[in-house]
């Protein structure tokens, strides 16, 4: 790896740094794909030029897959995949529950993932075979739950499109699992799972770097995700994800709420 791991910290912590002290300004905000909840700002966008910069200036022969396309370039050995903001909602009306996500992929393989939760200043981080740290701290081991024990994350979009596509309902899984919630960042709630603060974590329609960095920390943890089972390709294509404390929680929803299982 040459030092790429330590390089990937210092650089999301100066990224870090950069969009605290913006947090408060009046920034340009924009619609992607005539979709409102859908957005970017100024800063997403000098955030992932400031993170590729940095990362060309050390390593000239490396790939990228990045949101805002500051650069695409996928067809080589190691793999950058960024998302400056992941949560640009959170962002712009709460000013906090947002990351900066930044996977490394060697060969198609997650050899490390950074995930920083700016305002809660928590860089978790996973390196593949080796574990995974909160600020540098190893946490406590994951404690297995079931279904009933759970905390589910899933969106009211993304429950309305299951249900719409004939794959599930999850309308009425309230009385099967612990509670609720729904935060509005792939990559905190993934790494919330590896930490045991939630317990699953469900979307229909993510993109590669919305994730990539965190199942790379989740797997660290003895997590679950679907693509343990199903090829992950390196496109800007929207992809289904389903994340879990461990296998049975999903295999036990799926038994009650998917219509095809
Ligand atoms: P979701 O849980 O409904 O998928 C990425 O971290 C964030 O983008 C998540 O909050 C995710 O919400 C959201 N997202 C995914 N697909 C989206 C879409 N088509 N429109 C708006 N937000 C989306
Ligand atoms: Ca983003």
């Amino acid at each position: 790896m040459e030092g790429r791991k330590e390089y990937i910290v210092e650089i999301t912590k100066a990224a870090q740094q950069i969009i605290l002290t913006k947090l408060n300004d009046n920034y340009a905000i924009d619609i992607k794909n005539n979709n409102q909840s859908d957005i970017v700002t100024e800063i997403d966008i000098e955030v992932e030029k400031f993170l590729v910069n940095k990362i060309k200036e050390r390593y000239p022969n490396d790939g990228f897959i990045t949101e805002e396309n500051t650069v695409c370039d996928p067809n080589k050995d190691y793999v950058w995949i960024i998302d400056p903001i992941d949560g640009t909602m959170n962002f712009v009306y709460e000013q906090r529950d947002f990351a900066i996500s930044i996977a490394l992929y060697h060969e198609g393989i997650g050899e490390v993932g950074v995930v920083c939760n700016v305002v809660n200043d928590e860089m978790i981080v996973g390196v593949r075979n080796e574990g995974l740290s909160v600020n540098g701290i190893k946490p406590s081991p994951l404690t297995t739950v079931n279904l009933r024990q759970s905390i589910i994350d899933v969106s009211l979009r993304t429950m309305v499109t299951l249900n719409e596509k004939g794959i599930a309902n999850l309308f009425k899984m309230s009385s099967s699992i612990l509670s609720h919630r729904n935060i509005g960042s792939a990559a905190i709630r993934i790494c919330d799972v590896a930490l045991g603060r939630a317990h699953m974590y469900i979307s229909d329609t993510l993109c590669i770097w919305d994730f990539a960095a965190g199942i790379i920390i989740l797997r660290e943890a003895g997590g679950y995700d679907n693509y343990m089972e199903e090829e992950l390709k390196f496109t800007s294509d929207r992809v289904d994800l389903m994340v879990a404390n461990n296998k049975g929680i999903v295999t036990e929803l799926k038994d009650k709420f998917y219509f095809n299982n």
